[in-house]
């Protein structure tokens, strides 16, 4: 399962929405085409993670998009995800990769070339990094500039994904900049309907990226 795409690389916030409508909206994002999916909880015990990425991950099997858990080694290994995404306070990347072996896929949020050098060489598959806009998503972050992601592309040989604010109006910017795809949460979460979001943006990112 290493072989992963993250050309529309679609970040779950389930805290709007009852269980059934944040399903019925990851659903119809996967059906929107998106590659990979992140479930991104921060308030829920580990019991409610766990429970809510098993059922994620019945709908993203079905799409064969690989589940991507946020923060937490423990959730992806026992809801059975194909990811784990790690940020700079969250546990290291070479000690995730000798807990979850080779075939996982490890991803880390970087906004330095020296974080982004530092992940790469513990194993990191890919990396994020933003936000290049500001958010209206609840993150803690700071933004990072377009130069710095140029850096980032050319500094590490693994796919750089861009995030924060991005939709398929505002991704010009990106263009001509190495990265590997688009991370959203509110283009495609908050959309009145998450599979044309995503069919637009996927649209909007071949145009305007050529990806
Ligand atoms: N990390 C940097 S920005 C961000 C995260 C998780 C949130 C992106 O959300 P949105 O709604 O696509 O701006
Ligand atoms: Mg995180």
């Amino acid at each position: 399962m290493k072989n992963f795409k993250s050309r529309i690389y679609f970040i779950t916030d389930s805290t709007p929405y009852t269980e059934q409508e944040f399903l019925a909206r990851v659903k119809s994002a996967l059906q929107g085409g998106v590659d990979l999916i992140q479930l991104r909880e921060k308030e829920r015990t580990t019991r409610e993670y766990i429970a809510l990425a098993e059922k994620v991950h019945e709908l993203s099997k079905q799409f064969a998009a690989p589940l991507i858990i946020d923060d937490r080694v423990d959730v992806a290994l026992a809801s059975g995800a194909e990811g784990v995404h790690l940020g700079q306070s969250d546990m290291q990347i070479d000690t995730a990769r000798k807990i979850l072996g080779d075939e996982f896929i490890i991803g880390a949020t970087t906004k330095t070339v020296e974080q982004a050098l530092e992940a790469f060489e513990q194993g990191a598959d890919y990396l994020g990094v933003g936000a290049i806009y500001p958010t209206t998503t609840k993150v803690k972050t700071v933004l990072t500039s377009t130069e710095m992601l140029d850096k980032i592309c050319k500094a590490v040989p693994i796919p750089v994904n861009a995030i924060g604010g991005l939709n398929k109006d505002n991704i010009d910017v990106l263009k001509g900049i190495g990265i590997k795809g688009v991370c959203a949460v509110s283009a495609i979460m908050k959309a009145d309907d998450p599979k044309t979001a995503a069919e637009e943006l996927s649209q909007a990112v071949k145009e305007k990226l050529g990806l």
